[in-house]
C-alpha cells in the first residue's frame, strides 16, 4: 500500500512536469517559470531552517548565511524597484496585502477597492482579506470601456472617510492612474497591489507606483516576476517599512519560508540584466496576441486603446459559450488559461463568467515573439470559432512546443 502510494507520487510529479512544462502553451497570466539558475538553488538547506526576525538580528542561531542572502535580496531588491525599504519576508502575495492592512488600518475602517468584477483581487474585498481583517469596503467607479479606475467620478466620494486605496489587480490592462488619485484623495495612504505587474514594473514597462504617489506596494513575486512562489512589500517610507515590519513578526509571519531566498536573489539579479528586454517583448507579445485574436473574429477588449499595456489579454467570449466552455475547451487542447469575471459580470457568475484571461509571459520568457503569438492565436481560433475537435489541435500544440524547452531572459 505505501509503496504504491510512494510511486503514485512519484507517476503524478512525472505527468506534471511532462504536460505543463513541455506539452502546454500556458497563458495563465499568473504563472511563469523560474530560471535554470533559481531552480538550482531552491532546494538549499535553507529549506530546513528558522530565522525569525530580521538579518544579524535573529531569534535563532546557525543563520549566518541566511543573515548574508536576506540581506542581499534586500539590497538587490531595494535597486531594482528604487525603493528604500525592500522587505521579502512575506509568504504570498495575500499576506503581503494582510501586512500592510494590519499595519496601515485598523478592524472597521473602511477601503476604497476596486469589485472583483472590474479586476480587484479576492484579497482587496470583504470576502477575502480585507474582511479578514475587518474592514469595510467603497468599490472605486469604474469604466469598463477605458477597463480603468474613472478618478474624475472618484473626486465625488472623497467626502467618505477612507483609510487606505487599494489599486492594482488581477485583470489589469492599464496603468492604474495613481497619480490622479493621490490629487483627488491627497493625504489618503495608498497601496498598490503589483502582484501581476511586477515584472514589468521592474523592466520598466508599466508604470512607477511610487514615484506616482504610491505609499507602499505589495506584491507576489511569481507573475510577471519570475521569482519562487511567494510575496514582498516595498516602500520608501520608514515609518510604513517598520508598521509592516511588526505586522510581519510578530503578527502574520513566523518563518519566512527560507528555501525562496536564494532563488528570490538569483531572480532579482536576473531582471536588473535583463529585465528591460523580457518586460518590452512580453507587451509586444500581448498586443499581437490581442490583435491577432481580434482579426479571426475575437471580441477582444479595448481594441480602441491598442487592447493592452500589460501581460494580459482579455476576451469576452459570451458569444463563443463563455468563459468556463472556452476555457475547459482550450485545455484539451493543451492551451492553459483561465475563465474570469468583466466588469458587466456580478460576483456569483464565478463558475461561468463572461471572460477569459491570457498572460503571456510564460510564452515569452521561453523565447517566444509576435510570429509565435499569431501561430497561438490561429490554435484559438481553429478550436473555438473553427470547431476543429481540440484533440487534433493538441498534437499541434505538443510539436509546436518542443521548440520551446529553454527559458530566456537569464543567466544559462
Ligand atoms: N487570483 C490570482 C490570479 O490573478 O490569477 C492571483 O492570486
Amino acid at each position: 500500500m505505501c509503496k504504491q502510494q510512494l510511486l503514485k507520487v512519484l507517476e503524478v510529479v512525472e505527468k506534471q512536469d511532462t504536460w505543463r512544462k513541455k506539452e502546454c502553451i500556458n497563458l495563465i497570466a499568473s504563472e511563469n517559470i523560474m530560471s535554470p539558475l533559481a531552480i538550482e538553488v531552491f532546494s538549499s538547506d535553507m529549506m530546513h531552517r528558522y530565522a525569525e526576525g530580521l538579518p544579524y538580528k535573529r531569534h535563532y542561531q546557525g543563520t549566518k548565511y541566511v543573515d548574508e542572502i536576506e540581506t542581499l535580496v534586500i539590497d538587490l531588491g531595494n535597486k531594482l524597484f528604487r525603493c528604500k525599504h525592500y522587505d521579502p519576508r512575506p509568504i504570498s502575495g495575500m499576506i503581503a496585502n494582510l501586512c500592510v492592512f494590519a499595519a496601515l488600518t485598523e478592524p472597521g475602517d473602511k477601503i476604497a477597492n476596486l469589485k472583483i468584477p472590474d479586476g480587484g483581487h479576492i484579497s482587496h474585498s470583504i470576502v477575502g482579506t480585507a474582511g479578514v481583517r475587518g474592514l469595510k469596503t467603497l468599490n472605486m467607479p469604474f469604466d469598463s470601456k477605458e477597463m480603468n479606475i474613472d478618478a474624475e467620478k472618484l473626486k465625488k466620494v472623497k467626502k467618505e472617510k477612507i483609510k487606505l486605496v487599494v489599486l492594482g489587480g488581477s485583470l489589469f490592462l492599464f496603468p492604474h492612474p495613481v497619480k490622479e488619485i493621490k490629487e483627488v484623495l491627497d493625504d489618503t495612504k495608498i497601496l498598490y497591489d503589483a502582484a501581476h505587474v511586477l515584472g514589468l514594473i521592474a523592466g520598466k514597462r508599466f508604470q512607477d507606483p511610487l514615484r506616482e504617489g504610491a505609499d507602499v506596494v505589495a506584491s507576489s513575486s511569481h507573475k510577471t516576476f519570475p521569482g519562487p512562489q511567494g510575496g514582498m512589500v516595498y516602500t520608501d517610507n520608514e515609518k510604513i517599512s517598520k508598521q509592516v515590519a511588526q505586522a510581519i513578526l510578530p503578527g502574520l509571519i513566523s518563518n519566512h519560508h527560507l528555501f525562496r531566498l536564494p532563488s528570490l536573489a538569483i531572480t532579482l539579479i536576473e531582471m536588473l540584466e535583463f529585465g528591460e528586454k523580457y518586460a518590452d517583448q512580453t507587451v509586444k507579445n500581448s498586443k499581437k496576441l490581442a490583435s491577432s485574436l481580434y482579426e479571426m473574429g475575437f471580441k477582444v477588449l479595448c481594441e480602441h486603446k491598442g487592447f493592452t499595456e500589460s501581460h494580459q489579454v482579455v476576451v469576452d467570449v459570451r458569444e463563443n459559450e463563455g468563459g468556463k466552455t472556452v476555457a475547459e475547451t482550450l485545455e484539451r487542447a493543451n492551451i492553459i488559461c483561465n475563465k474570469n469575471l468583466l466588469p458587466w459580470d456580478n460576483n456569483e457568475d464565478t463558475d461561468d463568467p463572461s471572460g477569459i484571461r491570457l498572460g503571456v509571459q510564460e510564452c515569452t520568457r521561453t523565447g517566444m515573439n509576435e510570429s509565435e503569438m499569431e501561430h497561438i492565436a490561429n490554435l484559438i481560433t481553429r478550436v473555438i470559432i473553427k470547431g476543429e475537435k481540440p484533440e487534433k489541435v493538441r498534437e499541434e500544440v505538443i510539436q509546436f512546443k518542443k521548440e520551446y524547452s529553454k527559458t530566456k531572459y537569464c543567466f544559462t
